[in-house]
């Protein structure tokens, strides 16, 4: 029986979409609150400003990043890896504000995953023509969690491969609005961010935001 069916379970009537066995597409979910939502993003980067961070190869990203919650995803020369500071500040990363939280565990409900608890909301900015490239997401210490990803402002095409990196590949557009769930059996699979195209929106100017929410620990 699916109890998204059920208004009290679903009172946004939102459609959940099964990408794979473990992954579903919320269209539009977060249409109803994206200003809001834009607002919380903005408080957190006013306190850790988002910024282009180098690989451990020395390449500048396209995207820049900021987040918050306990921990935060950083980059470089030493590698990838989670940190209670913001190396920029030297200060703790800023607190998850209350509707971001609030909505992405919605959305993890929504998919099936009656316990997330996020730790780590990781902010994603991408000007026009900045991209991400095809990889997987093992930093985190508890892969049987999903991670929650909202999309927001200039849409984007994302491109889903599979278990190996030579796997083929789907591509379809994350737009405005749009939440992800992504875990179970699609939990590794190698993903990436086509470059964006030039594009406005009256939310974010000729920006894109992607947030995920993840869950380092048990
Ligand atoms: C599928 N971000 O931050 S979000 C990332 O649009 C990242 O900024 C992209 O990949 C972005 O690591 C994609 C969607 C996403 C996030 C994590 C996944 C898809 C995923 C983990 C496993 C499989
Ligand atoms: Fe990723």
């Amino acid at each position: 029986m699916n109890m998204d069916l059920f208004q009290q379970d679903n009172p946004q009537q939102v459609d959940v979409l099964a990408l794979g066995p473990g992954s579903s597409f919320l269209c539009g979910f977060l249409l109803p609150d994206a200003g809001a939502i834009l607002a919380e993003v903005s408080q957190v980067t006013a306190q850790s400003p988002l910024r282009h961070l180098s690989t451990p190869g020395g390449q500048k990203m396209s995207v820049a990043m900021s987040n918050c919650g306990t921990l935060g995803w950083v980059s470089d020369h030493a590698g990838y890896r989670y940190q209670a500071e913001d190396p920029l500040t030297g200060k703790p990363w800023p607190v998850m504000p209350a509707l971001l939280l609030e909505r992405a565990q919605q959305a993890a409900h929504l998919a099936g995953y009656q316990h997330f608890q996020p730790n780590v909301c990781l902010i994603n900015r991408y000007g026009i023509g900045a991209r991400m490239g095809l990889h997987q997401d093992r930093d985190e210490q508890n892969l049987t969690a999903p991670i929650v990803s909202f999309s927001l402002g200039i849409p984007a095409t994302f491109i889903w491969g599979g278990l190996q990196r030579t796997a083929k590949s789907r591509r379809f557009l994350l737009k405005h609005g749009d939440a992800v769930v992504w875990g179970g059996p699609d939990r590794l699979r190698f993903h990436g961010v086509a470059p964006v195209k030039a594009d406005e929106h009256a939310l974010t100017g000729p920006v894109r935001i992607n947030i995920t929410f993840r869950q380092t620990g048990p």
